[in-house]
């Protein structure tokens, strides 16, 4: 007896032990970034008034000039649409500096704008901190205007560039690397030196999240268009991978691998335009409050984060267009999500015959399934019939994301009136279908990697024009 009892404790140690070995876990800044899942890009600089995409890196220092440029505008905006942060292009292709660098001749410091004293890092920085809103910076390694682009010598600009702007602007919540890599003005493509690169951003940044294909810390989710792969792990390998060229398949960064080695969240990058920078003649295009709704369910409801792209106009304010489509896609979410079904006493929760609901519904706190998770349901009593199109569920990411599948049921008294089985949950997901009124949900655990672990459940309605099609 007593050496049976021995041997389980053995083996659970061990196997306890091997979980958390062999098992990614988030870092507290990964934790931290998960949890304010949305935030704005903005593609700002010569593009912005020569109507390219992709500038030349030869255009002239003094076409950039935002007359009435108002950082502050900007997040005012991002803080009413509920942006959690503004990340910038501080450099993009055409290697023009949004601050004066030391290391180039390409800056805000040559152009004309504020007689050459103007810094958008400075002063988008400083209106960020003022806002409670978190900074971040894109920064191109391809530079299609840098003499020393395709020498070595491009590399210690780039890794001095990165350590300028942590010194002078940091704190970042992301930096943002693109893995773009063409020629530069001598015709020549650089050799990145990536090792080095992240080098130097741990020791510069220790707590800045790195974004690029495949990490450091952030992946990209493999597309430009919001959306995150219906299953969507956490989890990634990159060993043999490179960033670029050499990535891993766009299927694979949009649904990352089941028993990937690294913890590499997805970003979904998009723009509420058709282009990355301001186009007076898309001005026509911007996306609808609605379509930037449906792009939140497939990203952030699918697990990931979203980096939303507003880029400023030529007067270096955000368009009227665009401010009004952010302003009413956060009401959007304000109608949908205010009133959780579940709470206010209008349901219980149960779980092995367990009252959950103030766990689950109200406090978010942890609620540890188990092992035989596979034979019970967490089923979900309403006092009165609801009309219902939308399910949130979270699982808990301290501990790993586990749930491989799972399945909910609507009832109406006996009958099953709505079934669907469906993949992964991880951080946040949203399920959304027609409508039906039900009195009775039941959700199965179908299959985990190890015993799953919920910290949140919501039950919605959902203004019907906005249920995923
Ligand atoms: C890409 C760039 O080439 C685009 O111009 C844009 O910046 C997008 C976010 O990343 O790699």
């Amino acid at each position: 007896m007593k050496f049976s009892l021995l041997i389980f404790c053995v083996l659970s140690f061990l196997n306890g032990y091997n979980q958390s070995v062999n098992t990614p876990l988030p870092s507290e800044q990964q934790l931290a970034w998960q949890n304010a899942p949305f935030y704005l890009f903005m593609h700002f600089g010569p593009n912005t008034f020569t109507d390219l995409e992709w500038g030349k890196g030869s255009e002239k220092e003094e076409v950039f000039n935002p007359v009435a440029m108002d950082c502050k505008q900007w997040c005012r905006i991002a803080a009413a649409a509920g942006a959690a942060g503004i990340v910038i292009t501080a450099k993009h292709h055409d290697g023009f500096c949004l601050w004066p660098s030391a290391y180039s001749t390409h800056t805000v410091a040559q152009s004309k704008w504020r007689n050459g004293q103007g810094d958008v890092l400075k002063e988008l920085s400083a209106a960020c901190r003022e806002a409670g809103l978190g900074f971040g910076v894109y920064l191109s390694p391809w530079d299609r205007n840098h003499p020393a682009y395709g020498t070595p010598g491009y590399n210690d600009v780039f890794a001095n560039m990165m350590k300028e702007v942590v010194q002078n602007y940091g704190p970042f919540f992301e930096f943002w690397w693109d893995g773009a890599n063409g020629e530069g003005p001598n015709g020549k493509k650089q050799v990145y030196d990536w090792h080095r690169f992240e080098r130097t951003m741990r020791q510069i940044a220790p707590n800045t999240l790195v974004f690029s294909d495949i990490g450091p810390d952030i992946r990209w989710a493999g597309n430009e268009n919001g959306t995150a792969g219906i299953t969507n792990w956490n989890l990634l390998d990159t060993a043999g991978f490179s960033r670029g060229q050499g990535a891993p398949s766009a299927d694979t960064l949009n649904q990352g691998n089941v028993n990937g080695r690294n913890w590499i969240p997805a970003e979904c990058d998009v723009s509420i335009r058709p282009g990355w920078f301001y186009h007076a003649k898309e001005d026509s295009l911007v996306k609808s409050p609605e379509a930037l709704f449906g792009i939140y369910l497939k990203s952030v409801g699918r697990g990931a984060n979203l980096i939303l792209n507003v880029p400023p106009n030529q007067q270096g304010l955000i368009s009227p267009q665009d401010s009004a489509s952010l302003i009413e896609f956060a009401l959007l979410r304000l109608e949908s999500f205010q009133s959780n079904l579940i709470i206010n006493e209008n349901a219980v929760i149960f779980w092995e015959g367990r009252n959950i609901t103030s766990l689950l519904g109200d406090e978010n706190e942890d609620v540890d399934l188990g092992k035989d998770y596979k034979k019970e349901y967490l089923e979900i009593l309403f006092n009165k019939q609801q009309n219902v199109n939308c399910i949130f569920l979270k699982e808990e990411m301290k501990t790993g994301q586990r749930v491989k599948s799972f399945a909910i049921e609507l009832y109406n008294g006996d009958s099953l009136i709505y079934k669907n089985t469906y993949t992964t949950i991880g951080h946040h997901r949203l399920i959304s279908f027609p409508a039906r009124n039900a009195n009775r949900i039941l959700i199965k655990i179908k299959d985990a990697k190890s015993n799953p672990v919920l910290c949140g459940l919501g039950v919605y309605h959902i203004p019907e024009r906005l249920v995923e099609k």
